[in-house]
């Protein structure tokens, strides 16, 4: 109590009181025009758009630093236990929007903005956004971001602050065209740079080994080169609480120059090195769940990983606590294997540089690290050659030979045979020798999970099942979850209004409270206005569409939506073959029970591959001959929308009416966009993979359009001796669809462009398309039968929504909380 008066007088003397960063429509507009004059250098009547985003963007973070600063005071008081996010990647999207709602000044702002003829939408529409990861995974990490925020839990997410985040995609003549996202161009207001906030991570070179003095083993590393990362942090306010800090690491070089060289006159080459520094954190890789094994991205991921563990130690250590209790301050979760590096580097620094025991050091590793698998894809498991990794960190090979011989020393006592502990070693002897880094975070961390039920299932009979058996109680499944605010409330406000009008705003901190929709969901009135609520979004997302495609769409036909990452294992081609198939119906003059629809994709290929972007060029082309056929354009349309992101996500949810989530059994891990989807109302056509098994578990199978192979069957059919080419010729729907791909009425008469994907499908189909195939387009007949009876549609649009209350990402950290960390909130006196 009394320090937290100190606080807020602290607070009032340096200008920073309750009154000078009031949250009124006065004080708002007041802060607004300030920001303009004194940090632009503008007046109204000559400001730019991003002027006027950036005046505002300032302002709301004025308000959220006056938040955010207390939780950081609170946690370092407490003293509490907290958690370290290591990832990659970073999806966080525009800001603005939802940290207005978060401080609960949507109205105020609006009217503020209003005042001075200024348009809120506008200015929201400004913001561009960090695209700093590739999909699911990097999204994941800026929901359970939003939450931890949210829930009040002492953390940090830890970072790469990519000066190139993920391509912007562009469609030229049907084909996807990368050009570099210069996200940072119209400058970051949200971030504030930690110049002080700075560490040196090394880089190549060799090790000495010696005995010291005191008879102690001592490893020198002497590394080639140096460089230096610097903090950059951006505020993570929670709804209606304080926020956590998101520490994005920026790559330079120790000394701007070389002086040695400057001062023999080569100035050009003095400032390479600066150059070649910098290039550590310039660019992400595009690759999503398909590794290059790059030496750029293994210093990547190192460099962030080293930062980021010699600022928490500096944390820990600051306040005179001991290094060895560095597990009971800080649980450390690894978003997948990409920063797997950090169980050797916490061994490097607990052992060379702070002179702790082999033994004890690895005991607090492994009580401070747990391990999140995000995938089962074999060509997603990462490996570095030990050649590689010997290469640029040849200390940390060292570490981790020897984690591995006392490892399989373990095995060998246990009574293992050579067989399993090869399969279990951390270094892969097939082929060129390699480090298994999913081995190393599973051998290093106290528990280890995947992502939903089916995918922890077969994470513990398939990829790690060796681990599973040997330690059963270091495995967990944490089902993923999705920051409801974000992509409900602040992006379908009309949906939001109508939700909390009828029950309340409990749903914003408490999803499950969304239950009590259920007993509206027959109510007709309801339903006209649930129904209103869709239709507005859909003409919102119409006007989009037409803007960045030039392609009209009728807001009253079925909107059927696929958007995520362009992979094989998605199966995005099942559903342009079944679009074939309705096309070439509606051309034989067959169109009875097809509902209007439009089909809607988005997402991006990884550049290098294929059959992603022959993919792209296959939808593009069917959208090319369904959208220019008059016959066929009344019934069906089909649109590629071009650089898929979290804004547009934003607006393509809130107006789906069918979500496809048709990944081959087995395959993705969870999925996320399942669930913003049904959280906006969409009915689900899908298998049963991911998480997809425990929403369709949660709305009833009566609510869910369930079609294809379970996971079993799929392996089934694969020992069988899967033949495509069978269903082909036997199939008459199926060869007609498949020739058609290369009959030449697609892409202007050329017959070969898609033969890539026609022989694939023919002679592998590794993904099972075509045994799927008939499944699909039944299910989808069922589709269009209910969606011609809008009042059971409705209704199963009210229950799904109603009944999604277990997908929100608050659960999943509360989860993670209860299973994994040990750590509970800290509570924030105002
Ligand atoms: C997921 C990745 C991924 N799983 C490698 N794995 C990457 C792997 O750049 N890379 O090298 C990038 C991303 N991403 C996704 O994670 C799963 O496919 C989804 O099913 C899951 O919902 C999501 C979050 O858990």
């Amino acid at each position: 109590k009394k320090h937290n008066r100190s606080i807020e007088s602290y607070f009032e003397s340096i200008g920073a009181g309750a009154s000078d960063v009031g949250l009124s429509k006065e004080d708002i507009k007041k802060a607004f025009l300030h920001k303009l004059f004194y940090h632009l250098g503008r007046v109204p009547a000559l400001t730019t758009p991003n002027d006027l985003y950036t005046a505002m963007a300032l302002t709301i973070r004025d308000r959220a630093l006056r938040k955010f600063v207390r939780s950081i005071e609170e946690f370092t008081q407490q003293d509490a236990r907290g958690v370290a996010y290591l990832s990659a990647e970073y999806l966080p999207g525009p800001h603005l929007g939802n940290n207005l709602l978060n401080l609960h000044i949507v109205e105020e702002t609006k009217e503020a903005l209003a005042e001075l003829d200024l348009d809120l939408d506008e200015i929201l529409d400004q913001e561009g956004e960090p695209g700093l990861g590739n999909g699911g995974l990097g999204r994941l990490a800026s929901c359970f971001m939003d939450s931890l925020a949210t829930l009040g839990i002492p953390s940090i997410g830890y970072g790469i602050r990519y000066e190139f985040g993920i391509f912007k995609q562009e469609i030229k003549e049907g084909w996807q065209m990368e050009t570099t996202d210069k996200w940072l161009h119209s400058g970051n207001p949200w971030e504030i740079v930690r110049p002080e906030i700075s560490y040196v991570v090394k880089f190549g070179g060799r090790t000495e080994h010696r005995t010291n003095g005191q008879n102690r083993y001592e490893v020198d590393w002497l590394p080639d080169s140096e460089i230096k990362g610097t903090a950059y942090d951006t505020p993570i306010l929670g709804y209606q609480s304080n926020g956590i800090i998101m520490r994005l690491w920026k790559a330079e070089a120790v000394e701007s120059f070389d002086f040695s060289v400057y001062n023999i006159g080569d100035y050009y080459r003095a400032v390479e090195k600066k150059l070649r520094s910098e290039n550590i954190t310039k660019v992400l890789y595009p690759n999503d769940e398909n590794l290059s094994g790059k030496e750029l991205r293994l210093k990547q991921q190192y460099f962030f990983v080293s930062c980021s563990l010699q600022d928490m130690i500096r944390l820990h250590t600051m306040q005179g606590r001991k290094l060895k209790k560095f597990h009971e301050k800080f649980a450390i979760q690894l978003n997948d294997t990409h920063p797997s590096i950090a169980v050797a580097e916490l061994m490097r620094l607990l052992v060379d540089e702070h002179e702790i025991e082999w033994d004890e050091a690895w005991d607090i590793t492994r009580q401070t690290f747990a391990y999140t698998n995000h995938t089962l894809l074999p060509e997603a498991l990462e490996k570095w050659t030990v050649s590689l990794l010997g290469r640029i960190l040849p200390r940390h090979l060292e570490i981790i030979y020897e984690i591995n011989s006392r490892f399989l020393e373990e095995l060998r006592d246990k009574g293992y045979s050579g067989d399993q502990i090869a399969r279990m070693s951390l270094i892969d002897e097939q082929g060129e020798p390699s480090v298994r880094m999913a081995h190393l975070a599973t051998v290093g961390s106290f528990k280890v999970n995947g992502v939903s039920e089916l995918h922890s299932r077969l994470l513990k009979s398939q990829v790690l099942n060796d681990f599973a058996d040997l330690w059963p109680g270091k495995f967990t499944n944490v089902t993923n979850g999705v920051a409801h605010r974000r992509f409900v409330a602040v992006s379908n406000p009309g949906l939001a209004n109508l939700i909390s009008e009828k029950i309340g705003f409990g749903w914003l901190t408490n999803l499950s409270s969304l239950s009590e929709l259920e007993k509206f969901a027959k109510d007709e009135k309801f339903q006209q206005r649930w129904r209103d609520v869709k239709l507005q979004n859909k003409t919102a997302l119409t006007r989009f569409i037409e803007e960045q495609t030039g392609v009209k769409v009728d807001p009253d036909m079925l909107f059927d939506v696929q958007v995520k990452r362009i992979h094989e294992y998605k199966r995005q081609h099942l559903m342009v073959l079944h679009i074939i198939d309705l096309y070439l119906r509606i051309k034989d003059g067959k169109t009875e029970n097809i509902a209007p629809s439009t089909f809607i994709f988005a997402g991006k290929a990884a550049p290098g591959y294929f059959l992603a972007k022959l993919i792209i060029r296959l939808i593009t082309a069917v959208a090319d001959l369904v959208n220019d056929d008059e016959e066929v354009n009344k019934l069906i349309k089909v649109v590629f929308l071009p650089n898929f992101n979290v804004k547009q996500a934003q607006r393509v949810y809130p107006a789906a009416d069918l979500s496809e989530q048709i990944s081959m059994a087995g395959k993705e891990a969870s999925g996320t966009g399942n669930m913003k989807f049904a959280l906006n109302g969409a009915l689900t056509i899908g298998t049963l993979d991911g998480a997809n098994v425990e929403i369709r578990e949660e709305v009833g199978d009566e609510n869910f359009f369930l079609f294809g192979q379970t996971t079993e069957e799929i392996q089934q059919t694969r020992r069988e001796g899967y033949r495509p080419y069978q269903y082909y010729e036997e199939n008459e729907k199926i060869k007609r669809v498949l020739d058609f791909l290369v009959s030449g009425e697609l892409a202007n008469g050329d017959k070969d462009l898609f033969k890539p994907l026609y022989h694939n499908l023919l002679q592998q189909d590794p993904y099972q398309l075509l045994k799927d195939f008939d499944s699909y387009c039944a299910k989808k007949e069922e589709v269009f039968k209910v969606w011609n009876d809008q009042e059971e549609w409705t209704k199963k649009s009210i229950l799904n929504v109603a009944r999604m209350g277990k997908f929100s990402s608050d659960r999943s950290i509360q989860d993670y909380c209860d299973r994994i960390w040990q750590v509970k909130p800290v509570k924030i006196q105002e």
